[in-house]
């Protein structure tokens, strides 16, 4: 079949992302205002270009002089998968929050040693865009990205269902929710990953997670200071053969998370 005729047909997926920085491109050493990126078919491309645009020029990170927003059609099945069993933990401080999700990690077998490794990288690539990938059994951060990081990428929840899903948890239905919930899920789905830890970089918003298979999607309340620009994304992996396919894997697999409320296991 042409390309022209397969757009018209409903069921194929268009990835669209976006990036967008101030004080020039990322590539040109600018600063990481925001980026995004969602699963569309044809008809709704507007909306999904028009969506990852305000989203960039609307950022508390700052104004960006900078944005690149491109779409791609997915070629390939698109994977359906079941969201993380999400948790909240309420926490009074920074300190009890940290030492929390410390825990969390650890519980995954993580040794002190690994975690104090992935803070040391974190403090010296605070303004990354990626996710940096450390190694639990060398203790080594193993992508060669540098302070780009691995973007994960080709995978979104389908907004009626995400409704459906806030709806039974009493989550905000907000996109940054979603989000998040839809990268850990499929970022722990591969079985080479043990664990992520997560904060976000906007000045503004303070709760973060740790996700892992067995733990969930482990929301902590307060991870950092508000107005604190750093943000923290890190796989902790182990036993993988392939830097290279799983590098694909985040990048390239298209993913839809789905919630399926009849066969729902919650027990909180
Ligand atoms: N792939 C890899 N890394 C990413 C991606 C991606 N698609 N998106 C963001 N990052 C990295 C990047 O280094 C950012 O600086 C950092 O993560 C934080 O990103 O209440 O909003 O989008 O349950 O600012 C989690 C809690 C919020 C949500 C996380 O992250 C909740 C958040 P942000
Ligand atoms: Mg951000």
């Amino acid at each position: 079949m042409k390309r022209e005729e397969r757009k018209l047909l409903d069921g194929n997926y268009y990835s669209v992302r976006m990036r967008a920085a101030k004080n020039g491109a990322h590539e040109h050493g600018g600063k990481h205002i925001s980026g995004g990126e969602v699963l569309s078919n044809y008809g709704n491309l507007k909306y999904a270009v028009n969506a990852l645009l305000e989203k960039g020029l609307n950022h508390s990170r700052g104004n960006p002089d900078f944005m690149q927003i491109q779409f791609e059609l997915i070629d390939e099945p698109i994977k359906r998968m079941k969201p993380l069993q999400i948790v909240t933990n309420e926490v009074d401080s920074i300190e009890e929050g940290q030492s929390f999700a410390r825990r969390l990690l650890e519980k995954e077998g993580i040794q002190r040693a690994s975690i104090e490794k992935a803070y040391q990288f974190m403090t010296e690539y605070s303004g990354i865009r990626g996710a940096m990938l450390i190694d639990i059994q060398s203790n080594e951060r193993i992508d060669d990205r540098k302070e780009k990081g691995v973007r994960v990428s080709r995978m979104d929840w389908l907004d009626t269902n995400f409704e459906k899903w806030a709806n039974c948890y009493m989550m905000p239905k907000n996109s940054r929710v979603k989000e998040a919930l839809v990268l850990a899920t499929k970022v722990n789905e591969h079985p080479a990953t043990v664990a992520e830890l997560c904060w976000s970089d906007d000045p503004e918003y303070i709760t973060g997670y740790v996700a892992s298979k067995k733990l969930g999607y482990q929301r902590i309340t307060k991870l950092k200071e508000y107005g604190d620009e750093r943000g923290c994304r890190i796989f902790f992996v182990n036993g993988l053969t392939d830097l290279h396919t799983y590098i694909h894997y985040l990048e390239k697999q298209p993913v839809f998370v789905e919630w399926e409320e009849e066969n729902d296991t919650r027990s909180n």
